[in-house]
């Protein structure tokens, strides 16, 4: 009996681990505050026909709005009410959105800021998504409701009633991350609210939730809301299927809390793995490429079947959260292509690639003065459409990194490779490096000063590859660089140091 208790429970927080992904598909894209119209289209045009997974979303509920600065993209962190309308659209266009990306296979993954409400300063009124009155000062917020008995104030110890230590996880948990009210989690009808509000997303079609400052919540009060959620919409979802969830947990090393206690709960985002990426393609503190033979585990990252990994998100890669200077973006598009490729190509973790809109960076002493700026807008504050030029670039500020060729293939590379070992590493002791995934894929990178001339054994076999970075199969030929593999597997593989893209990828479905 007792074993069959462990089994279930065991099994129950298993389940949270899976991303449900539909099958052959593989990685996640982070559409950072694009509006629910745009995504369905996306999902219909581009990533369900690329083999794109899922979608992380914007926070979909209702969220303060800040004037000044002028509305800047974190104020969806600030929520009012959990009422389903937002800066991305409206309940009817969110409905739409996970119903046409479930029906082309895209899940959807929502981005649950359930840890705090607005901040204290917010002031009293209806600027809100919905229009909901609240009043930050008052912690009066009606349309959910939420009042001054819902909030952590009682049980944080400092005098500021903020965080001011990390190293005190009762801090961490209990008082306020930057201002922002903190909900009483270990209330049962707080965590009714939240609860409620996850199944109905559920209900919708949702996939799962990245779960925001997760680490500013006790793992036992989330645990117990992750319980009462519904298992997965069955028109899109095998059934009995849970959802998946993933745990924003900084964990640099050095912090009373780490990413370990999360770990039983679903799987956790994996801060190191970026840090360190950006460390390794920069060069910096002695790194390089040929060090990385033992990726993941390794390099002391946590355990595989718990990691989210990623290049950068939306904090870091204009000074939020963490990571720091190492962090690479799309400022750095050569680079960025090259570890996003890598990320892609090596079989650990979760991967999910970034997908940004440009802003005016103003960087003043390290700092970006315009990290607060929203995405691009209209003069009323709305955000503007995501046009596709005949290119198949975004316009209008969008980046659209997951539609640049070389990530995009890379995506479609990892699903090729989906479940085949690590295999034929190569380096040459300094940053340029080769491996393969069993016998369907194998990718090679130039980080050095100096062009790399040599042959390899990539484990596919014999014929003629296009390379998916430079160009692409397209019918009966390659638009790019063309590999030949012998009988033996071996090819030779040139490549100039001053590329614009210094790295070759091949495939079993980008042979000839
Ligand atoms: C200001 C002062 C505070 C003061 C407060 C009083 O700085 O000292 O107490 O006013 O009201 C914004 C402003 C911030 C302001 C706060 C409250 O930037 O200056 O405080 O609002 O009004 C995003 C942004 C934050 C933003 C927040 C809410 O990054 O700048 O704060 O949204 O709008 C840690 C956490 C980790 C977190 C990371 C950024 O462990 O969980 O910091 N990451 C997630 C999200 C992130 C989001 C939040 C958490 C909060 O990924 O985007 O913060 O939901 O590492
Ligand atoms: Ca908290």
């Amino acid at each position: 009996m007792k074993f069959l208790i462990l089994v279930t429970l065991f099994g129950l927080s298993l389940a949270q681990h899976n991303p449900q992904l539909k099958s052959g598909r593989t990685a996640i894209v982070h559409l950072f505050e694009w509006r629910w119209a745009d995504i369905a289209a996306e999902c219909e045009r581009f990533l369900g026909p690329n083999g794109f997974g899922g979608v992380q979303i914007s926070p979909p509920n209702e969220h303060i709005i800040v004037s000044s600065p002028w509305r800047p993209w974190w104020q969806r962190y600030q929520p009012i009410s959990y009422n389903l309308c937002s800066r991305s659209g409206s309940e009817a266009e969110l409905r739409d959105m996970i119903t046409r990306c479930n029906n082309v296979g895209v899940n959807i993954y929502v981005d649950a800021v359930i840890n705090h409400m607005c901040g204290s300063g917010g002031g009293e009124g209806t600027h809100s998504s919905c229009g909901s009155w609240f009043s930050a000062s008052k912690k009066d917020f009606p349309s959910v409701p939420y009042s001054s008995l819902d909030f952590n104030d009682n049980k944080c110890k400092t005098g500021s009633g903020e965080i001011e230590n990390y190293n005190d996880p009762y801090q961490v948990r209990d008082c306020r991350l930057v201002g922002l009210l903190d909900l009483a989690l270990e209330k049962e009808y707080v965590r009714g609210k939240v609860a409620d509000f996850m199944n109905k997303l559920i209900d919708m079609g949702v996939a799962g939730f990245r779960v925001d400052a997760s680490k500013h919540m006790w793992p036992g009060d989330v645990d117990t809301i992750y319980r009462r959620l519904n298992n997965l919409n069955t028109k899109w979802f095998p059934s009995g299927a849970r959802p998946f969830i993933f745990q924003e947990v900084i964990d640099l090393g050095g912090e009373a809390i780490s990413a370990k206690e999360y770990y039983h709960l679903g799987r956790v985002t994996e801060f190191k793995y970026g840090a360190k990426l950006g460390t390794v393609f920069r060069k910096w503190n002695g790194e390089k490429l040929s060090y990385t033979k033992n990726w993941g585990e390794g390099w002391g990252f946590m355990p595989d079947g718990n990691a989210v990994v990623f290049v950068d998100n939306h904090d870091n890669q204009r000074g939020h959260g963490a990571g720091g200077a190492s962090i690479v973006t799309f400022w750095d598009a050569r680079l960025y292509k090259m570890a996003a490729a890598y990320m892609l190509a090596h079989p650990y973790g979760q991967a999910r690639v970034m997908s940004s809109y440009r802003w005016n960076r103003n960087i003043v002493n390290g700092k970006d003065e315009n990290d607060w700026i929203g995405p691009p807008s209209n003069g009323d504050g709305s955000t503007k459409p995501v046009p596709i030029n005949a290119d198949q670039t975004c316009g209008d500020g969008w980046v659209c990194e997951h539609r640049w060729r070389q990530i995009k293939n890379m995506v479609i590379f990892r699903n090729v490779v989906n479940g085949q070992p690590h295999a034929n590493w190569w380096d040459n002791q300094s940053n340029q490096v080769a491996f393969g995934r069993g016998n369907r894929g194998f990718i090679v990178f130039n980080n050095d000063d100096w062009a790399l001339d040599v042959t390899l054994s990539t484990g596919l076999p014999g014929g003629t590859y296009c390379d998916v970075i430079s160009g692409q199969k397209e019918g009966s030929r390659c638009t790019g660089k063309q590999i030949q593999v012998g009988s033996d597997g071996r090819a030779h593989f040139y490549i100039s140091n001053t590329e614009e893209d210094p790295f070759i990828a091949i495939h079993a479905d980008s042979k000839l």
